[in-house]
């Protein structure tokens, strides 16, 4: 066993890329190895590094590597590693009291976190909003709202969706591997609709609504339709962004059929597009929003807000959960909400965007597809130049080379073929710079 040195995390850690070792160096190597023996293979990873210290815009590994964060922990991290405030508000919560269940003896965290949704979220309707624990378990209880809300059964979700992992939402995701082989039957009553996908389909996005609409109406009937769900920007699925007016349209189709509208803001919301949430852009307000990941600043929370007469529907007692809106992960929600108003995350995420796409801008590949997404929301897609088929080679070997640099860069897209930057909003401009140069240069050599 390799004793990890002790380095305090946050945003005072130095910022910098910095190779003490090859990665993975010996004590990483260990941890893999331990990890080989443990844990289920199921579970993979993507740096093959032991992690023990993060903030700002890097993260530490045991064997005395700084790696730029271009990953967020899957968007999560958006106030940065271990932000102060966050800290604090966990420490001085977890000395308090560490669990009742909201369900048993409420507290105050979890009301106010519910209030700064009801505020923070698009719409100045009526708001009420309910606590959970995962993004997919936000995702499962939205259903469940919609469904007792309209007395319907049937949902649309659509290509290249991604919203979780649990049994009603691998039904939801589109992509069979790895998230759906081997894992079924699935929930029913679930329908898949075509999405806006401008690079592929060159559809406008009114006549790519018209195209879904109509399958919808063919195929399973508004009158049997409870909700519509869709990622304002498409995720996992490869960061795709409808084209304009594809949203409206759809929001708008839904409003007219009694149907619920639920915007999967999981990956999307909480400054990470350069608005407070994705539908912003587009000027839709759902009806119900699922959100996590951004909200507590790594802390596990997720919650479902909405219109009062939809999210009112539920009898009491049907909906909760033990730990749903755990007093820890409400302190640091509380805090992480602030930190994303007090220091203007969202015009930072606007500004890293503008950063990553001028970058991207200078590089003439013809490998390239399209540079694309919002805010602190890119990606890059990667296609054969002669036949415009997705090239899941390229864009693996350039994150392995970019890991293998000190840099953490994601992959994603239904084909593989994406490398997405989701930094921690807190990174600076330098070592952004630094962590793109890397990625350039990790494609250019991978010819
Ligand atoms: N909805 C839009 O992005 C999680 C998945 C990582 P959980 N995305 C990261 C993986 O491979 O498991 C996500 C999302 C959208 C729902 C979810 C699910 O959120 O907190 O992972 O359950």
């Amino acid at each position: 066993m390799t004793a990890a040195p002790l380095v305090a995390g946050g945003p005072g850690l130095a910022q910098r890329r910095h190779l003490a070792t090859a990665i993975p160096g010996p004590a990483s190597q260990d941890l893999i190895a331990r990890k080989g023996a443990a844990v289920a293979a199921g579970v993979g990873h993507t740096a093959p590094v032991s992690a023990v210290a993060a903030g700002g815009g890097v993260v530490i590994d045991a064997d005395g590597n700084s790696l730029i964060d271009l990953g967020s922990g899957i968007a999560v991290t958006g106030v940065g590693n271990s932000h102060p405030a966050v800290v604090e508000a966990v420490a001085a919560q977890a000395a308090q009291f560490t669990h009742t269940c909201f369900m048993v003896s409420p507290y105050e965290g979890y009301v106010a976190v519910c209030e700064e949704l009801n505020r923070l979220t698009p719409g100045d309707h009526e708001k009420r909003s309910a606590l959970f624990n995962s993004g997919a378990e936000a995702v499962e209880n939205a259903i469940k709202i919609a469904r007792h809300a309209t007395g319907r059964q049937a949902v649309v979700a659509f290509d290249h969706a991604y919203h979780g992992r649990t049994n009603l939402t691998m039904a939801l995701t589109a992509k069979a591997m790895p998230y759906k082989s081997g894992f079924g039957p699935f929930a029913p009553e679930v329908y898949r609709a075509p999405v806006s996908y401008p690079l592929h389909d060159g559809l406008s996005g009114p006549d790519a609504a018209a195209r879904a609409i109509s399958m919808i109406e063919k195929q399973v009937g508004a009158s049997q339709l409870a909700a519509v769900i869709i990622e304002p920007v498409l995720g996992e699925g490869g960061f795709i962004v409808p084209a304009p007016g594809f949203l409206p349209a759809i929001a708008d189709w839904c409003r007219a059929n009694g149907v619920v509208f639920i915007a999967d803001e999981i990956q999307t919301g909480f400054a990470r597009t350069g608005a407070m949430f994705a539908c912003e852009h587009d000027g839709v307000v759902p009806d119900l929003i699922t959100t996590a990941k951004g909200i507590a600043g790594g802390l596990p929370l997720a919650a479902v807000t909405g219109r009062a007469e939809i999210m009112d529907a539920v009898h009491t007692g049907g909906l909760g959960g033990t730990y749903g809106g755990n007093p820890i992960a409400c302190a640091a929600a509380l805090a992480a909400m602030r930190v994303y108003e007090e220091e203007g995350l969202v015009e930072r995420a606007s500004a890293i965007g503008r950063l990553i796409a001028e970058r991207f801008a200078s590089v003439d590949d013809p490998r390239i597809g399209e540079v694309r997404g919002r805010g602190a929301m890119m990606a890059v897609e990667f296609v054969d130049p002669a036949t415009g088929a997705p090239d899941p080679a390229t864009a693996s070997a350039v994150a392995k080379a970019s890991i293998a640099q000190g840099v953490i860069v994601l992959t994603c897209g239904t084909y593989g073929n994406v490398i997405r930057f989701l930094p921690p909003l807190t990174i600076g401009d330098e070592l952004l710079a630094e962590g793109l140069d890397v990625v350039v240069a990790a494609l250019e050599d991978a010819r």
